[in-house]
């Protein structure tokens, strides 16, 4: 980027921290948006004109209100919870709810405009938004976490609709969430619809929206190994977290030949250099999903090593798959995971790696798959339940999954087309930003002054 560049960059970013004080996720979320979109309009005056850019980093809307639950001691308890309408110009809202005592304003305002690039990526009708909750679901019984649903849904039923906003799963919020919201949702408004998705399989869920995320970021790290000949076959790869979306990718990577040697969860990471598969990978997941248990019993038990409070980036590795939260992946990562070999990313978490860190992998010209593109696969998977949802069908789990490669493929396809910078090399951070920015633009230039 030239001095002119950057002097527009540092323009457009200082005009909206001034609007959004104190957002420091959502302003990092614009800012990789804007080093590639920035010198794009520039070339395209028409959406200069209509202020598209800075339309699109404002929400159309966002609700905050009180959640009230008494736990299970009989103590009343209140927490906060948003939902952030980001954008509905090719859809309705769409996108998870976060339970996590972290969560705030700043990160579901990044979540939700990252969500809106996302969307369009993925080619189907869909809008951005992004929810949830500081409300902490760790410790709480099955029952707090019910009633807390159920109150939170209390109020959000208001403004959802499977034309309006429909929300689905993220961080803290799982299956379970899910049919507790749904539950709550049908008893209020007494009808039966696909308000939200990542339902239970007995009440319109869809086959495979459960690997979808993991499964699709390995369909794209596969995409670009094949790209320059390649696949994930016989590669080693870390994976952080070993939530729903490091589960699957774990999975999906061990059925198609790689081995995955570390995960993770907030606690610290475990290295098993024979790999997390088969039996050990069952056991994992139902450690996780059922037990709710820490990633360290799968070290005592298995007899591995397991790192207290660190990140397993220093772990030897051809393939990084980043899938636990936001800057997880720093500068000194990327320089560790480099001059280890490093030869691929795929971002199942959104924003996992920083600016720094993303900077490094750019100039390194490795290949890097940023969340927009490589973690849609759920989203993707998401708005195929809501068409099944519609049209009162469920399709098999082929089906599925076979439109689950060819979405993801199309999104390589879409990064090549903007990305693409000659002599091998794809920016796919450049390739996923305009191209998930030109289809909202366009339904928003022909919609007028709105
Ligand atoms: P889960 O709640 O199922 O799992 C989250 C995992 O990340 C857990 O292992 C958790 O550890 C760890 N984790 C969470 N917060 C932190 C933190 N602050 N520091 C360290 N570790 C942390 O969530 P998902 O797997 O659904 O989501 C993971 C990421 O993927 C998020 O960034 C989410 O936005 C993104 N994503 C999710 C999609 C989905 O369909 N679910 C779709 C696209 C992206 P612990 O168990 O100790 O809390
Ligand atoms: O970040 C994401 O894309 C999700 N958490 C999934 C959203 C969805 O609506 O399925």
């Amino acid at each position: 980027m030239g001095k002119n560049g950057r002097d527009e960059l540092k323009r457009f970013m200082r005009g909206l921290i001034k609007r959004n004080p104190g957002e420091p996720e959502f302003h990092q979320a614009v800012r990789e948006v804007a080093e590639s979109l920035l010198p794009f309009t520039r070339e395209h005056p028409e959406y200069r004109r209509a202020q598209i850019l800075e339309r699109m980093t404002e929400p159309d809307r966002i609700l905050i209100f009180r959640v009230t639950w008494e736990d299970d001691r009989g103590v009343f308890r209140a927490n906060r919870a948003w939902r952030v309408q980001f954008n509905n110009s090719i859809g309705p809202y769409k996108g998870g709810l976060r339970f996590h005592p972290d969560v705030n304003l700043s990160v579901l305002k990044f979540l939700g405009f990252e969500q809106t690039f996302k969307n369009s990526l993925t080619g189907l009708p869909i809008g951005g938004a992004k929810g949830g909750s500081n409300f902490n679901p760790k410790g709480k019984s099955e029952r707090e976490v019910m009633r807390f649903c159920q109150s939170l849904m209390l109020e959000l039923h208001r403004h959802i609709g499977d034309d309006i906003d429909v929300p689905a799963g993220d961080i803290g919020v799982g299956r379970r969430e899910i049919s507790f919201l749904f539950g709550q949702f049908k008893r209020l408004e007494n009808r039966f619809a696909g308000i939200l998705t990542g339902k239970g399989l007995a009440f319109g869920g869809s086959l495979i929206r459960t690997e979808a995320t993991g499964y699709g970021a390995v369909y794209f790290m596969n995409n670009m190994l094949g790209h320059r000949g390649d696949s994930v076959e016989g590669k080693t790869c870390v994976v952080s977290g070993c939530g729903n979306v490091a589960l699957y990718t774990i999975e999906k990577l061990t059925q198609l030949g790689a081995k995955v040697v570390a995960a993770s969860d907030s606690r610290g990471f475990i290295h098993d250099p024979d790999g997390i598969r088969d039996e050990k990978l069952e056991w994992l997941k139902d450690l996780k999903e059922v037990r709710r248990g820490r990633i360290q019993e799968y070290a005592e038990h298995f007899g591995c090593d397991f790192h207290p409070g660190r990140r397993p980036w220093s772990v030897p590795c051809d393939l990084a798959f980043p899938s636990a939260t936001q800057n997880e992946l720093l500068g000194d990562d990327a320089k560790e995971l480099l001059a280890n070999g490093l030869i691929g990313v795929a971002e199942g978490a959104n924003m996992p790696s920083d600016l720094e860190a993303q900077h490094r992998f750019h100039e390194a010209r490795i290949l890097f798959g940023p969340a927009k593109a490589a973690n849609a696969g759920g989203v993707a998977v998401s708005a195929l339940e809501q068409s099944q949802n519609a049209l009162r069908i469920s399709w098999s789990r082929d089906e599925v999954d076979t439109r689950l490669k060819d979405i993801m493929k199309n999104i390589h396809e879409k990064c090549v087309r903007y990305g693409d910078e000659g002599e091998g090399y794809v920016d796919y951070v450049k390739g996923a930003n305009i191209g998930g920015f030109v289809k909202v633009a366009e339904a928003m230039l022909a919609y007028g002054i709105v």
